[in-house]
């Protein structure tokens, strides 16, 4: 990120307190300039006889967020971060960091390097490296834990979860939580009460005994969590060593082990995602500062799963939702579950006790569709029938008030077609929601043809409102995500023809890192799932299954067998049904090597999005990659599907699909994918 300010850092001097402020908009992250500007500013704190303590803090939103993420990889300007974290931690007067926002990452770590900590109530203080493939580089490993302890320590450096001031004073990683609204002024009365006391307290003098119990139970509670990235377990072994060795060699130790993660693939790929996604928010051709439309109150048709999970995000958000069914039983079905759900979170503690009822307190259920006439936007959320739905939307457009936006929640239709059921397109636009809607983060925002600009502009607001991590498609059958799982499938089934098994078949897939593959996925979501429901019909493998009543988890019974606690084991009945089929159609068995089931399904998956991005029906291949990793678990450190075939070299995936007969797309063949 280039600093619009050339020089972001000021000092004020306030009497014998010396007061440092960095104004490097929008999160003050600690770039070349802002580096230089503490350098100078603490020098001149230190050269100045009439100083004898000094504040450091920052203007705008928040306290520094960390190291520049857009100078990783390049070569270093100036002094660099560890060069200035020294000099303050060298400092022979006293530095108090004054915390306001999230200090995070390289920002933590310049305020472990002041001699003392003050921060508001609503501050957040982290080290989230974890989160991009990293590890706090600038002595946090080391710093931490002789502040907080090994096992709290792990906690914020190996998960990388901020903790709120409050939680950093009780950890001691805070010394004072001061005013909402006077900072500046109680961090410079905190500056004169400790100016005089020596010696100066210096993170580095302290000592962390090791504490064997707590790493392991660390890694037993977060094994499954942390499986297949590299950086946790790194995390770990700095902790061990703040424990172990001394400072400096601790630091050293630090470094070595952070400079593996930032050459490395994995942290390639989680940097890339954390842009992707805040990319993913604009929308081309769009003005940022577009008039959004007000959204006080949303409308929901259909209280089913999806129609109550959708409700949830609005609820709580704190917008009012009225929710329509067409029989009673359903709605106080629909509505009893979201109650539930609230109530689960609560005794879990995910959420403040008196939260459940906030929320279901701005739910308004109703039979009747006419309610919604007050409603600013509409999401219609039942089964997937065009018929259906161009019904509902015909009847939308003669109830809804002018300007109110109309939204399918369709995971596959054209929404053109919707739109044109209605005599204002140009407020009609899919919202297609991830099943648990109320959990997943990801939606898809689908832009019809006729679309108004300032109807996809507002839906966009509305997802970062409702914390999801929202994308723009076109329309196309499927849209992004679930148009790719299409030849992923298909090329799954005709494996299993060909001599694979869906156990082997979907242990690449987890191998691989995602959480599931295509046949665990089938039982999850029903085989019977867009069955044709006519059990003499037996066209394929699936409605082989299908026609048996092996429906998938839910019948204990679909690609493999299940235990009442839905562990699955391997089918000998569905081995004898694919062997059925096998022969029937003369097909030859053979061995099928894990790398071809690699070529076959993620590969076309890769194919696919470049046809994709090809047809104008995605911005660009890191919204491709946000669909996947947030809609459908693709490894976050593969950073998803289309950075992972830059990654793995567009050649090889060439010649992959080649070999395999697959007509390639021309921008994946020129590796010429935006
Ligand atoms: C580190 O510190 C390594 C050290 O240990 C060792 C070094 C040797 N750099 O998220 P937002 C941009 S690693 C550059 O939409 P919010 C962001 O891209 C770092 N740019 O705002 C966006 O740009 P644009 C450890 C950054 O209010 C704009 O700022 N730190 C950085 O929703 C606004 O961001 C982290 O991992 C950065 N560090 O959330 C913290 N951070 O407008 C990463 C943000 O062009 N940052 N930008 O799209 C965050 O988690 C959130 O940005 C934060 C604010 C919570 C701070």
């Amino acid at each position: 990120m280039t600093s619009p300010v050339q020089n972001p850092v000021r000092t004020e001097r306030h009497g014998d307190v010396l007061v440092i402020i960095s104004d490097s908009p929008p999160v003050n992250a600690l770039g070349a300039a802002v580096r230089g500007g503490l350098e100078a500013g603490v020098k001149e704190g230190v050269a100045d006889a009439s100083i004898t303590a000094m504040v450091l803090r920052c203007d705008g939103r928040t306290f520094f967020a960390g190291a520049d993420i857009t100078e990783f990889g390049k070569p270093m300007q100036g002094i660099g971060l560890h060069e200035v974290i020294d000099m303050i931690d060298a400092s022979s007067k006293p530095i108090v960091a004054a915390i306001h926002g999230t200090a995070l990452g390289g920002g933590c770590e310049v305020a472990l390097a002041c001699q003392y900590r003050v921060a508001v109530p609503s501050a957040k203080v982290g080290l989230p490296e974890v989160k991009l493939g990293l590890l706090p580089g600038a002595g946090g490993t080391q710093r931490l834990p002789r502040v907080v302890g090994v096992k709290a320590a792990l906690e914020m450096i190996a998960l990388g979860d901020p903790v709120s001031a409050k939680k950093a004073a009780e950890i001691g990683l805070v010394d004072k939580v001061v005013g909402e609204d006077s900072l500046e002024a109680d961090a410079i009365a905190f500056a004169r009460e400790i100016a005089d006391k020596r010696p100066i307290p210096r993170v580095r003098d302290r000592e962390v005994a090791p504490d064997p119990e707590a790493v392991e139970a660390f890694r037993q509670a977060n094994g499954r969590k942390m499986r297949g990235f590299d950086a946790p377990a790194a995390c770990v072994a700095c902790v061990v060593a703040a424990t172990e060795k001394p400072f400096d060699e601790g630091l050293q130790f630090e470094r070595e082990q952070f400079m593996k993660l930032m050459t490395g693939t994995q942290s390639a790929a989680q940097r890339h995602i954390f842009f992707a996604e805040r990319q993913a928010a604009k929308i081309d051709g769009i003005a940022s500062d577009i008039t959004l439309r007000p959204i006080n109150r949303v409308g929901v048709i259909g209280a089913g799963t999806m129609g109550g999970g959708i409700s949830m995000n609005f609820l709580s958000a704190g917008i009012a939702v009225t929710i329509v069914e067409m029989q009673k039983e359903a709605l106080d079905r629909g509505t009893g579950v979201m109650r539930k759900n609230y109530e689960a979170s609560a005794a879990k503690g995910r959420i403040k006790p008196d939260a459940p009822e906030q929320a279901m307190g701005l739910l308004k259920p109703t039979l009747n569709l006419e309610d919604l006439a007050d409603c600013d936007l509409i999401i219609e959320a039942v089964y997937e029938n065009m018929e259906v739905k161009k019904e509902i939307f015909g009847k939308l457009d003669k109830i809804a008030k002018p300007g109110a936006i109309l939204a399918s929640n369709t995971s596959y239709l054209d929404i053109d077609e919707i739109a044109a059921s209605t005599s204002r397109p140009e407020d009609v636009l899919g919202m297609h929601f991830f099943s648990p809607a109320n959990v997943m983060k990801l939606l898809e925002i689908v832009r019809g043809a006729k679309t108004a600009d300032d109807v996809l502009a507002t839906a966009m607001a509305l997802a970062k409102k409702i914390r999801k991590v929202a994308v723009v498609a076109g329309v196309t059958h499927g849209f992004i995500g679930n148009r790719m799982l299409m030849p992923r499938q298909v090329e799954a089934n005709k494996l299993l023809m060909e001599g694979a098994t869906p156990e082997q078949i979907d242990r690449v897939h987890t191998e691989f890192g995602m959480p599931m593959g295509p046949f665990q996925m089938s039982d999850l979501a029903g085989v019977d799932i867009g069955w044709h429901r006519d059990p003499n019909r037996i066209e394929s493998i699936r409605d082989a299954l299908a026609a048996e009543g092996r429906w998938g988890q839910k019948k204990q019974a679909g690609y493999y067998d299940y235990d009442e606690k839905r562990n699955p084991t391997p089918s000998p009945r569905v081995a004898e049904i694919i062997e059925d089929f096998r022969s029937r159609s003369n097909m030859p068995k053979r061995e099928i090597t894990d790398q071809e089931i690699v070529e076959r399904t993620l590969y076309p998956m890769v194919n696919e999005g470049a046809l994709i991005l090809e047809e104008g029906k995605a911005q660009r291949g890191s919204d491709v990659d946000v669909v996947w990793i947030y809609g459908y678990g693709w490894p976050v450190y593969r950073g998803g599907p289309m950075f992972w075939a830059q990654s793995e070299g567009y050649d090889k995936v060439v010649a992959g699909l080649e070999k395999h007969g697959f007509k390639v797309a021309d921008t994946l063949k020129a590796g010429t994918i935006k």
